[in-house]
């Protein structure tokens, strides 16, 4: 990978589960660099035609969730992955965020809750011009949907992300994508997954920050039907320019 990074394709499996070795960045020479977990027996994700594995290793991906983001501004995309650390054993569990620091990336020490079969993305939730972060899973017992703030750098490693306490349903086997389906200039969010043993879709609009430092997702009782191991994505189908 370099620095030349036009768009990023994120490629996800998330019912599967594969080998540590099997997860890799790979790189093209249009500079489209594709990020991929999944599980060992789906070619398309190993070596995808006109790809070449990169080497870079990462942890995480068994089971897992993972987006691009440059959460430190400076240029280069960052990425922050989730799930098992090897195929057949269920711990240990990680989230983790590498550094992206001139295509070598470097683990970040935060304290974001480890999760598997779950969603993660990175989105500017309060508008400050950094990305935060929203993760949902399992933590092998529990299931939980998390909001974190990013609130910066922390000694030489580390990074400051704030759980933000959010109300949101919890859930795992889900998925999860940002967008401002109200036009208002904030992030609201579309969750979906699996709530103790109830399929959801939620709409949470973004009505900001609240007292006591919080901040206040309203849910819209949207009546979209309730889904689990799904995939979630807003988009502006009527071309009306919302999302909706
Ligand atoms: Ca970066
Ligand atoms: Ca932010
Ligand atoms: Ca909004
Ligand atoms: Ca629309």
């Amino acid at each position: 990978m370099n620095g030349k990074i036009i768009r990023s394709i994120i490629c996800l499996a998330l019912a599967a589960c594969g080998l540590a070795s099997e997860r890799a960045v790979y790189a093209t020479r249009e500079s489209v660099d594709v990020l991929a977990t999944g599980l060992s027996g789906l070619p398309e994700m190993i070596a995808p035609a006109g790809f070449e594995d990169s080497g870079v290793s990462l942890l995480g991906g068994c089971r897992g969730s993972l987006d691009w983001g440059d959460f430190e501004n400076d240029g280069d995309l960052d990425i922050l992955i989730s799930g098992y650390v090897s195929y057949g054993q269920k711990y240990p569990i990680v989230t983790k965020i590498y550094r992206n620091e001139n295509g070598n990336f470097e683990e970040i020490q935060t304290s974001i809750i480890q999760l598997f079969d779950g969603a993660t993305a990175w989105g500017d939730f309060d508008n400050d011009s950094d990305l935060d972060i929203l993760i949902t899973g399992y933590d092998g017992t529990t299931t939980y949907s998390k909001l974190y703030r990013n609130d910066g750098q922390t000694g030489e490693s580390g990074w400051i992300f704030t759980d933000m306490n959010a109300k949101f349903v919890n859930v795992g086997a889900g998925s999860l994508d940002w967008g401002d389906y109200d036009n208002d200039g904030d992030l609201d969010i579309l969750l979906t997954g699996l709530s103790s043993t109830v399929p959801i879709t939620k709409i949470y609009r973004n009505d900001g920050a609240s007292i006591n430092s919080g901040w206040q997702f309203t849910d819209t009782n949207a009546a979209v039907d309730g889904v689990m191991k799904s995939g979630a994505a807003w988009g502006d189908y009527d071309n009306d320019s919302d999302l909706v």
